[in-house]
């Protein structure tokens, strides 16, 4: 009697063990707490301890299983797992549904679009509702066993859900890493002196071919399902629509991003939602899946050579290339760090021309041993800048040779310092023209004091002829100093005077910014900024003063208080402000309406910028971020605000709209046109 109550309870504790875990890895939508389903977890892991005769392949226990015999096995596949034919224009997306239309002789067809993952294909075959195969694609008739490593994959059901479970089920789908997880990986990595993975669909792959299934248990990989093989009993899906729907109430994760559209211009239109929107996904993707939505119409449609002709890839341009190393450069910075770039040439990545690509620091250089003459993999994530990912070994010309670091500034020959181990400074400071040509370009910078005019052609000419050496000197040039220079002229030059002038009157933050003290980017200037209200507190504040400024560290604080103990930076400063650079006085912080409070900002404002939204929140002690999560105190929305709003009402977070922002400021509604 006894023993079947712990039989019982042990069915019990797996059953509300895949529950909650389905709550929490699927839905993203918990009900317990961690330490809950822990407690849960461990009391289970006991029970099969004590009673193995009770130890069952399903158990949820038994997502970190052991060595399988039957690893990377073949295993032939029920039904082929079908590839994608490709387009990659309006036109050839055009031509498919033409195609597509005319086979069925009907306009305007129905399809389901999703995001396509750049992940790997995988079969997962449930034998009455449990999990018992799950295979990589393959060559599309036979792929490999990874059983134990696809248990490990905690979106992965070991045992579906709900009612009417089919015989057999052959599920098809994607395995991939999210962005985080492909971050974390690689830093543990780098912390174990192991190799990096070059990308997210590396690193997945790798994680599933993986011989320890401990080892892929520690990878945070996911799944989403997007289709069937063999389907035997159960719940009949007569549209892919219906058969997303089934697989989720089965337990499945499916994509919510997917959407039924009609015809090619609908097609196109998700599309280019998506492609706006694909910088801010979790994962990486490398275009759309559409597939015609009703099954008779797929089934009218049929197959040609392993590609369904329901379906089609669109595919978002290259965000990687091959191309050959030109040369390399190395540039001086504003502080005299000595960056590598490697001189490319042009190649097309992610829709614009490259020909440039930080190779960010020496060591770095020598890591990926990149050498003139190389040819290598470029790669442009997001709006970040090009980087190199590594070279293509095998296309190395025979008489490339290894890239030896200078020892000596390329601008003004003064001895190269190694600091903090990786970075490579020029020891000239204000010696160096180049250090002199980017302090001075930085000052003028649009975040700065907003000098409009003073462009990089122009800093260069002054620096050059020696007209300023530091950014003081830039409040004593004449319109007779500059008519002189080439590209330049009486009108421009005036202009540019004038412009000079009018950044007198700026603010504490943007002059604090401006200065260009290491560590200290614009985040820090305004908290420096409202902390000590005026430039004489600040500069008279020691390095212990410094660290009680929300977030600075031990690292920054000392960067600021070498930068002020300067005589050379306190002389510039001086005479900045003798020649009437003037900004006003602010409050010290304390007594703001919204001091310690977390706000998000979304959506297009009417009335005014997001930067001005955001330094009039901060004005009054809020702190303003990016994501919404439970520490965030309020989301304000302007319009097309997106998937933050959704966010914050599902955790409960209070959203206000333009004109509750405006009454929080005091400033009355907004002038609408
Ligand atoms: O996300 C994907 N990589 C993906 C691949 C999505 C799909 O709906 C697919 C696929 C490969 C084949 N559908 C098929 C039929």
């Amino acid at each position: 009697m006894m023993q079947d109550a712990v039989a019982a309870r042990a069915a019990e504790l797996r059953a509300l063990l895949d529950y909650h875990s389905h709550r929490y890895y699927v839905l993203d939508d918990p009900e317990i707490s961690d330490a809950d389903y822990d407690r849960l977890f461990a009391e289970l892991v006991e029970i099969e301890r004590t009673r193995p005769d009770l130890a069952r392949a399903d158990s949820p226990t038994q997502r970190v299983g052991a060595r399988p015999s039957t690893a990377f096995a073949p295993v032939t596949h029920g039904q082929p797992m079908l590839s994608l034919a490709n387009v990659f224009s309006e036109q050839e997306l055009a031509d498919f549904d033409r195609r597509v239309r005319e086979r069925l002789g009907h306009d305007d067809v129905t399809y389901v679009a999703e995001p396509k993952l750049d992940g790997l294909a995988i079969s997962l075959i449930y034998e009455h509702g449990v999990l018992v195969r799950a295979a990589t694609r393959g060559d599309g008739t036979t792929g490999e066993d990874v059983t134990a490593n696809v248990r490990t994959i905690r979106t992965c059901p070991l045992r579906l859900r709900g009612t009417e479970i089919p015989d057999t089920l052959d599920v098809r789908g994607e395995v991939y890493l999210p962005h985080d997880g492909f971050l974390r990986l690689n830093a543990a990595q780098a912390a174990h002196g192991g190799k990096p993975f070059a990308n997210p669909r590396n690193a997945a792959a790798g994680s599933l071919r993986q011989l320890d299934p401990s080892v892929t248990a520690q990878r945070p990989l996911r799944l989403f399902c997007y289709g069937s093989g063999d389907w035997l009993g159960g719940r009949v899906p007569h549209s892919q629509t219906e058969l997303l729907e089934i697989l989720a109430d089965y337990g499945l994760p499916v994509n919510p991003d997917r959407r039924v559209v009609t015809g090619y211009k609908g097609c196109l239109e998700y599309y280019e939602d998506l492609g706006r929107r694909r910088s801010q996904l979790a994962y990486e993707i490398d275009g759309v899946v559409y597939k015609v939505n009703d099954f008779a119409e797929q089934r009218a449609l049929g197959e040609v050579s392993r590609s369904p002709r329901w379906a089609v890839a669109h595919k978002y341009p290259a965000e990687e290339a091959v191309t050959r190393v030109l040369g390399i450069d190395v540039q001086v910075g504003r502080t005299g760090a000595l960056t590598p770039v490697a001189v490319l040439a042009p190649v097309a990545v992610g829709g614009v021309v490259v020909s440039h690509a930080t190779l960010h620091n020496p060591d770095e250089l020598a890591r990926k041993d990149v050498r003139v003459g190389d040819a290598v993999t470029v790669r442009r994530a997001g709006d970040v800048i090009p980087e190199i990912v590594g070279v293509v070994r095998d296309l190395r010309p025979d008489d490339a040779q290894p890239f030896r670091f200078p020892d000596r500034c390329p601008v003004c020959g003064s001895p190269v310092v190694r600091d903090r181990g990786v970075v490579a400074r020029c020891a000239g400071g204000l010696v160096c023209q180049a250090q002199r040509r980017e302090t001075i370009r930085h000052f003028a910078s649009r975040r700065a004091l907003d000098i409009v005019g003073l462009g990089d052609k122009l800093v260069e000419q002054l620096v050059d002829r020696g007209l300023a050496k530091t950014v003081a000197d830039l409040f004593a040039l004449t319109v007779a100093d500059l008519a002189d220079l080439d590209h330049m002229g009486e009108r421009s030059a005036t202009k540019v005077v004038q412009a000079i002038a009018a950044s007198r009157a700026t603010t504490l933050p943007r002059f604090l910014y401006a200065l260009g003290i290491p560590e200290v980017g614009e985040a820090t200037a305004r908290a420096l900024a409202q902390h000590f209200a005026s430039l004489e507190a600040l500069m008279a504040a020691d390095e212990n003063e410094l660290t009680a400024v929300p977030d600075v560290g031990p690292v920054v604080a000392r960067a600021i208080a070498v930068f002020f103990s300067e005589p050379h930076n306190r002389e510039v400063i001086a005479a900045l402000q003798a020649a009437g650079v003037h900004w006003p006085v602010l409050t010290p912080t304390g007594g703001g309406a919204l001091q310690g409070k977390t706000v998000v900002l979304t959506g297009t404002l009417e009335g005014m910028t997001r930067d001005e939204a955001r330094e009039a929140l901060e004005g009054l002690g809020a702190k303003v971020t990016s994501g919404v999560s439970v520490r965030t105190d309020f989301v304000v929305a302007g319009r097309d605000p997106g998937g933050k709003v959704e966010r914050a009402r599902a955790l409960g977070v209070p959203v206000i709209d333009e004109q509750g922002l405006r009454a929080w400021l005091g400033k009355g509604p907004a002038a609408r046109d």
